[in-house]
């Protein structure tokens, strides 16, 4: 099985002005697809695991024969980091129909907003905790909201295209902090980016994963 770059669920323009066109054309046409293009050659060499859905190989990344690891690691990790990133977000339009979307601060109403309420304490203490998270990963990574083993939620934070897969956990919501996701745009200033994402999550999809 060849892996393929999924298409986006909206146009490269939908989230402007919080992400640039420019910038979700190159992530996605570029970067999305050099992990994809990587992975696959990965596989190739190993034919007897290629057919694994790649939320298991990176469940069990030790299994997989130690010549291809760190590329499955990095570019597997990266397939499904960035296929998971897409539709999390959405435009505001679109939320805005979405329905999950309610409180002034820009926290979710439904099953998600009670989750976080009842975790965090409030939206915007998980929004502060998620928001210092991704702001504080040492170059490359990404910030998660994930589901542990044992059911609870968490912020946590993976270097590199770690996924929280590799851990056990299960993604719930993901920020992608490389700079390569804001540089056009926000240049050196990640917590521009990180404000500025807030306005384009898509809670009903959250919503979903939880
Ligand atoms: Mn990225």
């Amino acid at each position: 099985m060849k892996y393929e770059l999924p298409a986006l669920p909206y146009a490269y323009g939908a989230l402007e002005p919080w992400i640039d066109a420019r910038t979700m054309e190159i992530h996605h046409t570029k970067h999305h697809q050099t992990y994809v293009d990587k992975l696959n050659a990965a596989l190739e060499k190993h034919p007897e695991i290629a057919d694994r859905p790649l939320e298991e190989l990176l469940k069990d990344i030790d299994g997989v024969p130690g010549d291809i690891r760190t590329a499955v690691m990095n570019h597997g990790g990266g397939h499904a980091n960035h296929s998971f990133f897409w539709p999390i977000m959405a435009a505001t339009a679109v939320k805005e129909g979405g329905g999950a979307e309610a409180a002034a601060d820009g926290g979710p109403g439904g099953e998600i907003g009670k989750a976080l309420e009842k975790t965090f304490g409030s939206f915007a203490q998980f929004k502060e905790q998620f928001s210092k998270t991704a702001a504080e990963i040492f170059g490359s990574g990404w910030a998660w909201l994930v589901r542990a083993e044992d059911g609870t939620l968490a912020v946590t934070a993976t270097a590199n295209q770690d996924s929280p897969l590799m851990r056990r956990e299960k993604p719930v919501l993901g920020l992608d902090v490389w700079e390569h996701a804001y540089y056009l745009k926000h240049q050196s200033d990640r917590k521009a980016y990180i404000a500025d994402w807030w306005h384009v999550v898509n809670w009903p999809e959250v919503e979903k994963h939880l």
